[in-house]
Parts: C-alpha cells; sequence; structure tokens
C-alpha cells in the first residue's frame, strides 16, 4: 500500500472510533455554585464557555512556551532519525504535517506537545485554586486532569476543523472541561479559536476525517451544521478559555507570520471510566478531592 494511502487508512479508521461517540448527550446543567459568579454560570450553561481574561502573567506564558522548546530540541536531539511523533522523558511530540514556510528551529516544525502536567509550571497551572474552584463548580469536587497539549501553530499551519472534544473521550460520563489557555495572542491573521455559542446542547455529531492535502491525524470535521452564528475569540497572552467538552470550536488558519501558542488542558470527575484501552496521550492526575493521596 502506498503511503499516502495508509495514511488514509489509518485516518479512517481513527474516524470510525470517533463517531462511536455520535449520538451522545450531554444535557447536565450547573446548578448549585461555590464559586462561579452568576455571569459565568450564565455564560456556561446557556453558551457552554466560561472566558477569564488576563488569568495567567504574561511572563509564566513566555516561561511555558521557552520550556516546551526546551522540551522539543532535547526530545528531537535524542532522537536518531526523522519522525512524525516521538517519545520522550514522559512527553509525545508531534510533527505538523503540512510545512511551515517559516523554518529555522525543530520548533517551528512541531504541531502539538502531550503529557506535560505532570511536573513542573504545567503541574503548577493545573493545581491553582482560582483554576480548580471554577472546575469545581462545574465538576463536582473531586477532579482529574487527564491531558494536556502544547499547540504550537507555527506560520502556515492549517487550523483544526469544527468538532467537539467529547468525540475523543470514549468515557462513562460527561461533561469534561477544556482549559485553553492562550500563552501567545490570538488574532484572527494568526489561527484564533472559534466557537459556535450553544452548540454544547447539541449531542456530538458524526466527524468527517479533514481532507485537506496536509491535514494532521487526528483532525477530523463536522458538516451537518450550520456555522453562521460562529464567535471568533480574539485573546491576549494570558487569557483563559474553560469551555464544555461538546461545544463546537474551531481555529482558523496562521496565515501570519508569527507563531501562535496555547497551553490545553482537560479535567473530568475522578472516578470517569475511560474503557478497556485509553488514549497514549492521556494521562490521569488528581487534582482535587478524593483521588489525591
Ligand atoms: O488551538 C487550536 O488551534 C485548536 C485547539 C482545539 O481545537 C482543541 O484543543 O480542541
Amino acid at each position: 500500500m502506498a503511503k499516502e494511502e495508509q495514511g488514509n487508512s489509518s485516518k479512517e479508521e481513527f474516524t470510525n472510533r470517533i463517531n462511536k461517540q455520535k449520538g451522545r448527550i450531554s444535557s447536565k446543567l450547573i446548578e448549585e455554585t461555590k464559586y462561579l459568579s452568576q455571569t459565568q454560570k450564565q455564560s456556561w450553561n446557556e453558551k457552554g464557555f466560561i472566558l477569564i481574561p488576563n488569568f495567567f502573567p504574561e511572563d509564566k506564558c513566555i516561561e511555558i512556551n521557552q520550556t516546551v522548546i526546551d522540551i522539543v530540541r532535547s526530545m528531537v536531539g535524542n532522537s536518531e532519525e526523522f519522525n512524525h511523533a516521538y517519545i520522550d522523558q514522559g512527553h509525545i511530540g508531534i510533527r505538523e504535517m503540512k510545512p511551515s514556510h517559516k523554518i529555522e528551529n525543530i520548533e517551528d516544525e512541531m504541531s502539538k506537545v502531550f503529557r506535560l502536567h505532570q511536573t513542573g509550571i504545567f503541574n503548577e497551572f493545573i493545581k491553582r485554586d482560582d483554576l480548580l474552584n471554577i472546575v469545581e463548580d462545574i465538576l463536582g469536587e473531586n477532579i482529574d486532569c487527564f491531558l494536556s497539549q502544547f499547540i504550537f501553530k507555527n506560520p502556515g499551519a492549517w487550523g483544526q476543523p469544527w468538532h467537539q472534544d467529547s468525540s475523543y473521550f470514549p468515557f462513562d460520563r460527561a461533561p469534561q472541561v477544556g482549559a485553553w489557555l492562550a500563552t501567545s495572542a490570538a488574532t484572527k491573521e494568526n489561527g484564533c479559536l472559534v466557537i459556535l455559542p450553544g452548540s454544547h446542547k447539541e449531542v456530538i455529531h458524526e466527524h468527517l476525517p479533514d481532507d485537506r492535502p496536509g491535514s494532521n491525524y487526528g483532525y477530523t470535521e463536522i458538516k451537518d451544521h450550520d456555522f453562521k452564528k460562529e464567535m471568533p475569540l480574539f485573546l491576549n497572552t494570558g487569557d483563559l478559555l474553560l469551555f464544555h467538552s461538546f461545544l463546537m470550536h474551531k481555529s482558523y488558519d496562521n496565515k501570519s507570520n508569527n507563531r501562535r501558542t496555547a497551553m490545553v488542558y482537560h479535567f473530568a470527575e475522578t472516578g470517569t471510566n475511560f474503557g478497556e484501552l485509553d488514549s497514549p496521550t492521556n494521562e490521569w492526575i488528581s487534582v482535587r478531592g478524593k483521588g489525591l493521596p
């Protein structure tokens, strides 16, 4: 089988797996709250997200970006040959499929780094009380962080098409909470996130393979929906978006000459059952409540 056909067939297998979640519903609303303001509660229940401007200091965002670059340089330096994916020191690094027009260093060719939240500044972030208080009002007092990914959106990279994160999470309960921290400014030109407010109230839709040439493995797309009411989120460095895992979202292509970066975490209720075979990118760590040692 030609290399490209192999890629297509594994993309198809991946999409079939994703679509096992089709039709699931997560209509649970926040009722009692301890920490959220009335406006935040309403935003979550009606729109599926909470936006917190200026959540994390800019110098700490720069530190996150630099730490990931150091991880990537060491990861690729430790590897003997050109790879699409790298595994090193517990982290998983994935290269961008679509080559950037501006390559000087290995980080200019990367797409994502997973499994960062066990240590250092990445771990400090997920233990912040001001973050976990909000997550507690949504998920309850027993909380795990199960996924972390740093997203390099280098100049020329495609945006991720419309999707619902729960399509990736074949768990026994929902929702999960995504926390998308802008570690650089996110603009229309450099590929900001775009959401469809209120779409978290819908079921998981069918996701089809992203068939753009050079699109990343794992990108799938909702096509059976009207997205005219899309809302781009132009964010400053340090702004935080918390979003429901059923919320439809995508990101624009990076048409600028600069990298757009984000540190993204996902939280679930402790005790969530992930089925027989968990994704290798997941790593379950208790951050509050009964799962703590
Ligand atoms: O940051 C991006 O470009 C896309 C991120 C996204 O869609 C996600 O984290 O699910």
